[in-house]
């Protein structure tokens, strides 16, 4: 061997000196195929909580996009949908039934919180996956592994988000709408993905163990799954303290029960009290005539009963003309009353009886012909929802107000006095609150 051979020799066993060991998968705790001894494990129970998952998913995502459909028009500059603040959806969003949109952000928030404990029992039911070794065996494995990783990050996002929403807690200054509406899409792209693998194996399963059938089995009649050929059933069962029935019971019940409580504030508005978690869901403030609630306090606003005082005008505007109206002008207008429904994504509805002038009698004082749209902008400084834009077929729905009044009294300074916006089936956000200007222009 001559001497450069030897070095290079010795460089070469330096370097394997150095390379760490290959990382074995350890045999500890949740890596031991062993650690997971529930006899309830298994593909059916794994099948079934998935099959449950399904429709309500389905509800939240079809009204998730109903949703959106009905921001449009948006929020003025205000881009609150993170780049998709263009209509995608081809259609207006009707005013008819008024209740429309109550009813698609109601489900949306029903189904969302109904799939949190069976989403969390359906992660329980798989977890052992998540300590499988090697973690990376082929390129397909490790694809799969991404979309899992994928479908389970954005459905953990997307329901965290969405409950940190209804509670009004976004301490981090987060753009909700945009961060939620991504991650639907991330969502709905790996869910795709997952069914595509999975629903084969879930009829599968169903075929040869019964869809229902386990659900008949008490706990003395259950068995625990075969490791040999089930490989989501523990290949260490230990024995039953519950039955797979009792275990979907409750579970059924958890979601059953955030169901009613998100439904209390929101479809059933007649029954808020079961609304305890919902920091909107309940009251507004003192009784009387405002005694609903209240996304976003005057004060929170920066509006000030100086503001909204005598010195307060309407100012309307088509082009270069301009028309100002004092509250005692509005006042003196033809005057409507509505039962309407503020519909809130934060996840509450509540019905109120607003007075006040049509949205199409103050477009024609203003000069705009049909087909307008206005854009309505609040005394309140900064914000996001300090504006709002109408679409014509909202304007031109006779039962669209600027509200003076609500349950015959003045609007609280609250909920938007001097003046606010309420139109049948729009997104609660749109009703533009404390308006001072209406600048309507050609769509
Ligand atoms: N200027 C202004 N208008 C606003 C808001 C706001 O924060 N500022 N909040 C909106 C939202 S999100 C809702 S749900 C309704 C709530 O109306 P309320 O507080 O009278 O119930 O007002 C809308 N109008
Ligand atoms: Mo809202």
């Amino acid at each position: 061997m001559s001497a450069l051979e030897r070095l290079g020799e010795a460089v070469e066993e330096s370097e394997e000196a150095r390379k760490p060991p290959a990382p074995p998968v350890p045999d500890a705790g949740p890596f031991r195929r062993d650690f997971f001894t529930s006899p309830l494990r298994g593909r059916w129970l794994t099948a079934f909580l998935g099959s449950a998952m399904l429709p309500l998913l389905v509800i939240a995502a079809l009204t998730g996009f109903l949703s959106h459909a009905a921001y449009n028009p948006g929020l003025g500059e205000n881009d609150l949908t993170g780049g998709f603040d263009v209509d995608l959806y081809f259609f207006d969003w009707p005013t008819s039934p008024v209740w429309l949109y109550s009813l698609t952000q109601s489900l949306h928030m029903i189904a969302g919180f109904a799939v949190i404990p069976i989403l969390l029992a359906k992660l329980w039911s798989v977890i052992p996956r998540l300590f499988e070794g090697p973690p990376v065996r082929s390129v397909a494995h490790s694809l799969e592994r991404l979309s899992l990783l994928l479908l389970v990050g954005s459905s953990i996002f997307l329901l965290v988000t969405g409950v940190i929403n209804v509670q009004y807690w976004l301490p981090f200054g987060f753009a909700f709408l945009p961060a939620h509406y991504y991650a639907a899409m991330v969502f709905l792209g790996a869910l795709a993905l997952h069914l595509v693998l999975k629903l084969p194996i879930v009829a599968s399963t169903f075929r040869r163990e019964g869809a229902f059938r386990p659900l008949g089995e008490g706990i003395e009649r259950m068995r625990a799954a075969n490791p040999a050929i089930d490989t989501l059933a523990s290949p260490a069962p230990a024995e039953p303290t519950i039955s797979r029935r009792g275990m979907l019971g409750v579970v059924g019940l958890g979601s059953l029960a955030l169901a009613g409580m998100t439904a209390s504030a929101n479809l059933l508005s007649g029954v808020r009290e079961l609304a305890f978690l919902s920091p909107r869901g309940q009251s507004g403030g003192p009784a009387g005539a405002g005694d609903f609630p209240v996304n976003k306090t005057a004060q929170l606003a920066g509006v000030t009963p100086e503001m909204t005082g005598d010195g307060w005008r309407l100012r309307m505007s088509f082009g270069s003309e301009v028309v100002e109206l004092s509250r005692e002008d509005l006042l003196a207008m033809d005057q409507y009353s509505e039962r309407l429904p503020i519909a809130c994504v934060e996840g509450w509805t509540t019905w109120q009886d607003w007075t006040g002038v049509r949205l199409t009698d103050l477009a024609a004082m203003a000069g705009a012909p049909g087909g307008a749209v206005v854009l309505v902008e609040s005394l309140q400084e900064g914000g996001a929802f300090r504006q709002a834009t109408l679409a014509s077929n909202q304007i031109e729905d006779t039962r669209s107000l600027l509200a003076l009044q609500v349950n015959g009294e003045d609007l609280t300074l609250d909920h938007g006095y001097p003046a606010r916006v309420i139109v049948p089936a729009l997104p609660g956000v749109h009703n533009t609150k404390w308006v001072r200007t209406m600048k309507f222009s050609e769509a």
